[in-house]
């Protein structure tokens, strides 16, 4: 039928694949002590139908001066330990959510617990866990321990917007992007600027992403914030990331100088065609 073959669409893929945080009630948290420090409220709750922009972590930030155009939007997300300090012409100084991965919150050298990087915003942080896993088994061995400062952070700011993705739900992410690619992905969840859209979209009243889809600024650099040239991180070597950013462009809606030279996709969460 009519209806079922829109829900093929990419875009509806997408909106449907819903990022999931969770919650105290989702065992096995609902009797172990972890899920009693979850957060009491849903993420973005506040927040439907804002403007919204991703900023991409990407080398080919520099130079770009997007920092107002990104502080505009309503809600602005970053990434792991990505800074703002010293860089705001190019990335702005707003941020309402990171989306932090298990070594950013479990390696030392990231100073989660401490760095003023991770306070008064909102965070969800992921953890890959293993295709198929149970959470029973993923908390008993994920990738990386992020348990351990997830009760530390959270014992010590009890009201922290906090979250812990579901990793059964990335795996249903990268489904999408297995589905919509004509060769087969690593199996590897998506990155988090890709988890990112995902979660993002269904709120948005529409979401721009910046330097995902490399610009022409293009310049081999991984990072914003630092000087090492790897083009890997920008087309992939774990992550799906060709596969991500090829499915992102095609549900752009800017025009090719908007992409191409400024760097910028624009994404509408059109649930109407859905
Ligand atoms: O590099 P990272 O990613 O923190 O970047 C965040 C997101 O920005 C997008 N990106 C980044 C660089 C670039 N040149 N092009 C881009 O499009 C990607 O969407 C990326 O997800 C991650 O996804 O969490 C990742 O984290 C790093 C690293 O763990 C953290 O930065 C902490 O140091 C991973 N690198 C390594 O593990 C070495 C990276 O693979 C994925």
């Amino acid at each position: 039928s009519e209806t079922n073959q829109k829900k093929k669409l990419p875009i509806c893929m997408l909106l449907n694949s819903k990022i999931k945080l969770l919650r105290k009630k989702d065992p096995p948290f609902n009797v172990n002590k972890l899920g009693q420090l979850f957060p009491k409220h849903k993420l973005f709750r506040k927040s439907k139908g804002k403007s919204c922009i991703i900023v991409s972590s990407a080398g080919s930030l520099t130079g770009s001066g997007l920092g107002n155009f990104i502080d505009s939007h309503d809600i602005v997300m970053r990434f792991n330990h990505a800074p703002t300090e010293g860089y705001e012409t190019d990335v702005g100084n707003k941020t309402s959510i990171r989306i932090v991965n298990s070594q950013v919150v479990s390696k030392a050298e990231f100073n989660f617990l401490e760095s003023k990087l991770f306070k008064n915003i909102s965070l969800a942080a992921w953890d890959p866990g293993k295709f198929n896993e149970t959470l029973e088994q993923w908390q008993a061995k994920p990738d990386f321990d992020l348990f351990t400062n997830y009760r530390k952070f959270m014992e010590s700011n009890p009201n922290a917007d906090f979250h812990l993705i579901d990793p059964r739900s990335l795996w249903d992410l990268w489904k999408v992007l297995q589905h919509f690619s004509n060769d087969s992905i690593p199996r590897n969840p998506p990155s988090s600027g890709f988890i990112g859209i995902a979660m993002m979209l269904p709120i948005c009243s529409y979401l721009d992403v910046v330097e995902y889809i490399p610009s022409t600024r293009l310049n081999g650099k991984c990072h914003y914030y630092s000087e090492e040239i790897n083009v890997r991180c920008t087309f992939g070597a774990w992550h799906p990331l060709a596969a991500e950013k090829l499915f992102s462009l095609h549900l752009n809606s800017a025009n090719d100088f908007t992409v191409f030279q400024l760097g910028i996709i624009r994404i509408r969460p059109n649930w109407d065609d859905c």
